[in-house]
């Protein structure tokens, strides 16, 4: 049922990477944008096949490399509900990449399609159901060249209805894909969502908030500085500060690093990334009024930190750690007013990397509970989706995203509908959780969030920072002949293999009071990463030097 002559022309068009082993991480496909034609053509046939295996319902397609530098690019594929790939569907992505990378014949990647095709039972009959598949791009120079290598077969072979969001962030492609299905089965709609519906949505929650507290439109800082890393964030944030209902006054709010039409400047000394690496303002900042607040993008907006100076210059960050506190401390205050705290569970997930005096801050002063888990966003993300009614998860590095369960929803919804209990405290929530992106961490979606938390209540930058004080910390990254020797179990936080080797350690550890350390073999480069945290910040170097050493 394939047009196999048409296929094979593309095929032989459109795969001129060869011979390159390709691999599906947490961040999809992702490397030099010049080794990526034969990916795209493979992940653009994937995505329609994911398509068709799930009723015709729009799977999103994002070409990013977030804070990569910019002659990085990848992609990667989104479920109808906005999440990432369905795990089991990864090792396919990967399959059907190598195949094509390293086949000798068109043959035999067009067996190993076949193959994929009746493995997973999919009905290439598109008379009845047409695949629909949503495109978005990040600002990235070699992105529309790369497009046409993903969406080269969609039409053409696989008779799919295809959708260019252009220029998005990677969390409006999630945020539209989730709402075009969402929309087609409540009301049947078959347009496409788009980008404008993604901004009148999240200014209209913002909005809300505010008038429910009878606030003026005016931030509790005077000043917000937004780093956008010359990334897609700058021109659509604009778009979303244009938009005719933002009331907030236009020069409380100035945009730097907005240069994403030149693609060199992409990431480059500025960004989330480099702010929270370099514990510094980013190129474009000068320290300017010390209440004023700062925050950087990555380069595809999926990730945001804040910080500022204080008046003796010396910079503070507010990384995911901080953003998570607050969060939890707002919305547990909220529950506890609208009298919810025993029926609806509210939690926060992390990682290792949280710092040691943000989990003891959770626990003992806000009362919550706190899960960790492993390394990146997909494993924050389920825990907090099964877990909790109220799962706030970041990472350190500004990745998250706060999940409300149905129950959450349909318990305010009912004591709303029924004029029952504290209505401030449940409307606050209720706008609360749709200024959220919950498909996937939103720079944007979560700035807004933090500011209008702020604004309620009424904090200044150094009474957010001031809730707790960070454990004086050390990564170090170490390269080793063989990283895939550290195993860890515990979420990451010891090591299984080496054998022996978590025994020194635990000896290290012992000797350094508030001590913790960790060491985990990182999944996007090829080097060992040690975390090391203590109380007396004069002797972290030499705790971490230790490990080090017994690592190497
Ligand atoms: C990936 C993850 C990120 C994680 C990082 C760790 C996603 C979308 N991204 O970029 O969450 O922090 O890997 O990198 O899951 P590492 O394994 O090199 O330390
Ligand atoms: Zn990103």
């Amino acid at each position: 049922k394939i047009d196999y002559d048409q296929l094979r022309k593309l095929y032989e068009d459109t795969c001129c990477t060869k011979n390159l082993q390709y691999s599906y991480g947490t961040a999809g496909f992702r490397t030099l944008a010049k080794d990526l034609d034969t990916v795209m053509f493979t992940t653009g046939i994937l995505a329609v096949l994911r398509s068709l295996k799930l009723q015709g319902q729009y799977v999103g397609v994002m070409i990013t490399a977030s804070h990569n530098p910019y002659q990085d690019n990848g992609v990667k594929i989104v479920e109808p509900d906005g999440s990432m790939l369905l795990a089991a569907w990864e090792p396919y992505a990967m399959q059907l990449a190598n195949a094509a990378s390293f086949a000798a014949t068109f043959d035999e990647f067009y067996a190993e399609l076949v193959k994929l095709v009746e493995h997973e039972k999919i009905d290439l009959d598109t008379s009845a159901v047409a695949p629909h598949v949503v495109v978005g791009r990040d600002s990235r120079e070699s992105s529309p060249f790369l497009l046409r290598c993903l969406t080269s077969t969609m039409a053409s072979v696989f008779h799919a209805q295809v959708v260019d969001l252009g220029c998005v962030t990677t969390p409006q492609l999630h945020y539209v894909t989730n709402l075009s299905n969402r929309r087609q089965r409540e009301d049947g709609h078959t347009t496409v969502a788009t980008e404008q519906d993604y901004y009148s949505f999240f200014v209209e929650a913002f909005n809300e908030l505010f008038t429910t507290y009878q606030i003026e439109k005016r931030l509790s800082v005077p000043k917000l500085f937004v780093d956008t890393a010359n990334g897609i964030g700058g021109p659509q944030l604009k778009k979303l500060l244009a938009s005719k209902d933002w009331a907030v006054p236009s020069d409380e709010i100035e945009i730097v690093n907005d240069k994403s039409d030149v693609p060199e400047l992409l990431n480059f000394e500025c960004g989330a990334d480099y702010v929270k690496t370099n514990q510094r303002l980013p190129k474009g900042l000068s320290p300017s009024s010390p209440d004023s607040l700062y925050c950087s993008f990555d380069g595809d907006a999926d990730r945001v930190v804040f910080y500022y100076v204080d008046p003796e210059s010396k910079f503070h960050l507010l990384d995911g750690d901080k953003i998570s506190t607050l969060f939890a401390k707002f919305l547990s205050q909220q529950l506890e007013l609208a009298n919810l705290r025993d029926s609806l569970k509210i939690g926060v997930v992390q990682t290792a990397y949280a710092n040691g005096s943000s989990t003891t801050y959770i626990e003992d002063a806000l009362h919550c509970p706190v899960s960790c888990t492993k390394t990146g966003v997909k494993h924050l993300h389920h825990e907090a989706a099964t877990q909790y009614d109220i799962g706030i998860y970041f990472e350190a590095n500004g990745h998250g995203t706060i999940i409300f369960s149905e129950k959450f929803h349909q318990t305010i919804e009912s004591q709303l509908s029924k004029s029952q209990g504290n209505l401030l405290a449940l409307n606050t929530l209720n706008c609360f959780a749709k200024l959220i992106n919950q498909t996937v961490g939103d720079a944007i979606s979560d700035m807004l969030a933090v500011l209008a938390t702020l604004s309620i209540l009424q904090m200044a930058p150094t009474d957010w920072d001031r809730e707790y004080t960070d454990l004086p910390n050390k990564l170090v990254k170490c390269i080793v002949p063989d990283r895939s020797i550290f195993q860890t179990t515990d979420q990451e936080r010891k090591l299984q293999n080496p054998a022996g080797l978590q025994t020194k350690i635990d000896s290290v550890i012992a000797k350094y009071p508030m001590g913790r350390s960790f060491v985990r073999a990182s999944g996007t480069e090829d080097a060992v990463r040690v975390y090391a945290e203590c109380e007396d910040p004069t002797k972290l170097d030499q705790f971490c030097n230790e490990i080090v050493e017994y690592v190497k």
